[in-house]
């Protein structure tokens, strides 16, 4: 049988860096799409252990030749559209941006895929903040909680969600959405809360800092570990049918929670080092994210490995051998 050719967009993140290890030691070749950058240098890292064996091309969501053209040259099976505008916060300071990347530039790879070859399997990476503040009785979001997003992120997510399935159910292409919860690892941006959490929690641990300007500790959050997630990526395409599926562990932990699990295995008291500053307040806030697999589980078997400790405690002794270095 010939080998599988996987394309990823974003592969430089953090999910495009272990989907990237995951498809390498399935035996797919593997390519990644990269933006341009103006500092080239640190633009890889998150994949020095495998470089050798990609093939990276230069690409943009936002440009549609570039989409067409690199589809033309790789010839995927598969592709992994992870490339977007991520943060939330962020996108209340660049909403249009936002919205042409993380939005419009979904349709621009449907529009490239259906244009070269709609054969190809796509797998959207879809996101919990769709569902903004609405919960089901039980307390769970799952496929059916109906979407109601609180940022221009959320937005551009849903229209690339609703996009997918609309070119699925118009044209027959196989399109997935997954549906991820919030995932975490020691390669996560530390402008996201975990890993600033646990790098600034190292810090002050070590004497290099002695404060954490943190914004909402209130907000709950379903963390997994991305490890766990890039796996239910591939699982879900290859199912014998498209569908939307959502993926998350099952438990939430407020900010507060993660302040005082990194802290207390430090041996500090978080509450003697956190600062509320305002400006990590979201103009909209998304209160309390808890996601329900069962339909991922049951139809694929995808269990997580990590729990909520053991994800912290790996990123926490990352930091701390990063700085004892
Ligand atoms: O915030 C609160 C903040 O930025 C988590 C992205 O991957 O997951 C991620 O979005 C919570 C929020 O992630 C700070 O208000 C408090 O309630 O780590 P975060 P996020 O916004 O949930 C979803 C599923 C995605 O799809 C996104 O792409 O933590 N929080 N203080 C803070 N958050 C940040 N970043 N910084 C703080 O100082």
């Amino acid at each position: 049988m010939s080998k599988k050719i996987a394309l990823i967009t974003g592969i430089n993140g953090q999910d495009g860096s272990y989907l990237t290890e995951f498809l390498l030691d399935k035996g797919y070749e593997v390519h990644g799409t990269l933006k341009r950058n103006s500092v080239s240098e640190n633009q890889t890292s998150r994949l020095c252990g495998v470089f050798d064996k990609l093939n990276l091309h230069y690409a943009d969501l936002t440009d549609l030749s570039s989409l067409i053209k690199v589809i033309q040259i790789v010839r995927p099976s598969e592709v992994y559209n992870l490339a977007a505008q991520s943060h939330v916060r962020i996108s209340f300071d660049q909403p249009l941006y936002t919205a042409n990347a993380t939005g419009i530039g979904t349709l621009n790879m449907l529009e490239a895929i259906k244009l070269v070859d709609p054969t190809i399997k796509l797998y959207q990476a879809s996101s919990s903040e769709m569902f903004g503040n609405n919960i089901d009785e039980d307390g769970y979001q799952r496929e059916g909680t109906p979407m109601n997003p609180v940022s221009p992120y959320g937005c551009a997510k849903v229209f690339s969600y609703n996009i997918c399935r609309n070119y699925r159910n118009s044209y027959g292409m196989f399109i997935s959405n997954g549906i991820l919860f919030n995932h975490e690892s020691p390669r996560r941006g530390t402008n996201f809360v975990t890993n600033k959490v646990c790098k600034e929690a190292v810090k002050i641990y070590l004497g290099l800092s002695k404060k954490l300007k943190l914004g909402n500790l209130d907000a709950t959050r379903d963390w997994g570990h991305a490890k766990d997630y890039v796996e239910a990526m591939w699982l879900i395409l290859q199912q014998d049918n498209p569908d939307d599926f959502v993926c998350s562990t099952g438990v939430s932990h407020s900010v507060k929670d993660l302040c005082y699990y990194t802290f207390s295995k430090l041996g500090l008291d978080y509450r003697d080092y956190i600062e509320i500053d305002k400006k990590y307040f979201r103009p909209e806030e998304l209160r309390d994210l808890k996601g329900d697999s069962t339909k991922l589980m049951n139809i694929t078997g995808w269990r997580p490995t990590y729990s909520f400790e053991s994800m912290l405690d790996e990123m926490i002794n990352y930091w701390l051998n990063f700085y004892k270095k």
